[in-house]
């Protein structure tokens, strides 16, 4: 896409929609540290300020922090319209996230606000997404078939019971797909983020494409795996084999190809993360 073309979208979604991706910018509040499942391709234990990739952050930030963070950040930077929660851990899995999210809501009514989850939790938490208005939701489904999930989650920590294998990967899928209808049918724009993983997953895509039609999701986003973790040993995706399978799934559901797999402290522009969030970053709280 020409940058000119790009640049016409003001008021869109920087994810959600390719041709605003460079004139919207979104700011990540690392406010969620905790997770409920454990997915092999998962690594949080590492900053390194030069590194972009979903599970990094700088530090990880309280509800007040957050705030001061977006006062900040919107003075730095104006063309931030969208606030996101984006972990490091699972946002619907650490109380800080409807805190966050209610107080933002508050002070700032003119900003988009969004949240990417493993959807766990979403069919409970629907109701409070809901009331607080929230603009635009993400779930990564990386599976229909429990079988191939059960290679993806180690386990499942579900309402205090680890559950592990296809039992896990069944709990997971269930409230994934029943949350994302629900999201879908309350008017919150949903995408569904899905990491390629090769050797594993590759044939659930096209399945996974058929049935977010039927369920009405905005967009489908297939992000190439980073082998880190317990997936250190994997290949790269080659990168003719995403753009094939990105193909086989276009007749079903839009595709996004601008996806930047950005940290969870991530603030700007899409296309200029390091600058700005390491401008936003030095000028935020430390928690003890
Ligand atoms: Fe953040 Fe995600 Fe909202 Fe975007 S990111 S919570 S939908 S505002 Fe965007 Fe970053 Fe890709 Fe996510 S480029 S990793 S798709
Ligand atoms: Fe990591 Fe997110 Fe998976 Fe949790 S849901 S294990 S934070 S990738």
């Amino acid at each position: 896409m020409e940058k000119s073309d790009c640049q016409k979208n003001q008021y869109g979604h920087p994810c959600f929609d390719a041709d605003a991706h460079c004139s919207v910018g979104r700011i990540h509040l690392p406010i969620a540290p905790a997770c409920n499942i454990k997915c092999k391709y998962c690594s949080r234990k590492h900053d390194c300020a030069n590194e972009n990739r979903p599970g990094v952050t700088t530090k990880i930030i309280n509800p007040d922090e957050a705030l001061e963070r977006v006062r900040l950040a919107i003075i730095l930077e104006p063309r931030i319209r969208v606030v996101g929660i984006a972990g490091p851990g699972d946002p619907l899995a650490n109380a800080a996230t409807l805190e966050t999210l209610k107080m933002v809501r508050a002070e700032f009514p003119q900003m988009s606000l969004c949240l990417s989850t493993n959807g766990l939790l979403l069919p409970e938490y629907l109701d409070d997404l809901v009331n607080i208005d929230l603009d635009s939701l993400t779930v990564t489904v990386n599976a229909i078939d429990e079988k191939v999930g059960a290679q993806i989650y180690s386990f499942v920590l579900y309402h205090g019971v680890t559950q592990y294998g296809e039992d896990a990967a069944c709990r997971l899928r269930d409230n994934q797909l029943e949350g994302i209808a629900r999201a879908v049918k309350a008017g919150i724009r949903v995408k569904v983020n899905s990491v390629l993983i090769p050797g594993i997953n590759e044939t659930e895509m096209v399945p996974l494409a058929q049935t977010l039609k039927q369920l009405n999701v905005s967009v489908m986003n297939i992000m190439p795996l980073i082998p880190q973790a317990d997936f250190t040993y994997l290949a790269p995706v080659p990168q003719h084999l995403h753009q094939e399978i990105r193909e086989q799934c276009a007749p079903y559901i839009n595709q996004v190809s601008h996806c930047k797999q950005c940290r969870a402290d991530a603030c700007g522009l899409l296309d200029n993360v390091k600058k700005d969030f390491k401008e936003i970053c030095k000028k935020s709280v430390t928690i003890p």
